[in-house]
């Protein structure tokens, strides 16, 4: 879980690793279901195909991954994006690709993406990369020109497989090339408030992710209001920006 320590660390510079977030058999289970799952269906792999399998349908509630998002939308949390991304070794690309995923800068997220890694992210394997504190409005944003160069304040995200960086959307960062001979796979579950719409918002969800669901899942989903869509009290414990 999140400290107060590692919360003071987001706040400050947008982002926070935390380790463990999947473990033993759990973890090798994700890996084995990712592999499968990126076979079958194929590549852009996004909740349309992953939520209809029960492995992935679960890890949208894992209580290390959800907890922390509901810390900040408490019983507003949607689940705005779910996808797999996979580089095979020696991958071919550009080593930085600077972006928001969420251009609102601002010292309260709308929304916070968390990569949660199947490999270990060494230098080799291109790790995710920030500019932290870059979620409060950055000095100098990249630009065009140097959006795919190396930036004086960039800090690498060294991660272990079953490891979760939680990213503030607001934060300047970039993927990496796998330059190594091993996978770099990393699997994206992207919250935020219920009033944002999600992606591929007009393409109806699975029927797999809907059965049996109460109605803490189908809020998560955005399926059902939790309230007013405007006028309602924030329940989030981290809801300072909102006081
Ligand atoms: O794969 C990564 O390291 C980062 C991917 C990314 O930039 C994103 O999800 O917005």
């Amino acid at each position: 879980m999140i400290d107060d320590e590692n919360w003071a660390f987001f706040d400050t510079n947008g982002y926070v690793l935390l380790r463990g977030v999947l473990v033993g058999d759990h973890l090798r289970r994700i890996q084995e279901a990712f592999d499968e799952v990126w076979q079958t269906e194929g590549p852009p792999c996004n909740q349309h195909k992953l939520l209809k399998y029960r492995a992935f349908i679960d890890l949208i509630e894992h209580p290390p991954i959800l907890e922390q998002h509901r810390a900040v939308f408490g019983s507003q949390t949607q689940l705005l994006q779910f996808d797999l991304l996979r580089q095979g070794p020696n991958h071919e690309g550009q080593a930085r690709s600077w972006h928001r995923d969420f251009a609102f800068p601002g010292t309260y997220p709308l929304s916070i993406n968390t990569i949660l890694y199947l490999d270990p992210m060494t230098e080799e394997r291109g790790p995710t990369r920030v500019l932290p504190g870059s979620h409060r409005g950055w000095r100098q944003p990249p630009t065009d020109d140097n959006r795919h160069e190396p930036i004086d304040e960039e800090v690498a995200v060294f991660a272990e497989p079953g490891d979760a960086a939680f990213i503030n959307s607001a934060v300047w960062h970039s993927g990496g090339i796998n330059r190594g001979d091993g996978l770099r796979r990393g699997i994206y579950l992207y919250y935020g408030h219920w009033w944002l719409k999600r992606y591929d918002w007009q393409q109806n969800l699975p029927w797999q992710a809907l059965e049996g669901a109460d109605d803490a899942r189908l809020q998560l989903l955005g399926l059902r209001p939790p309230g007013d869509l405007h006028i309602y009290q924030p329940d989030a414990v981290r809801n300072r920006g909102l006081q």
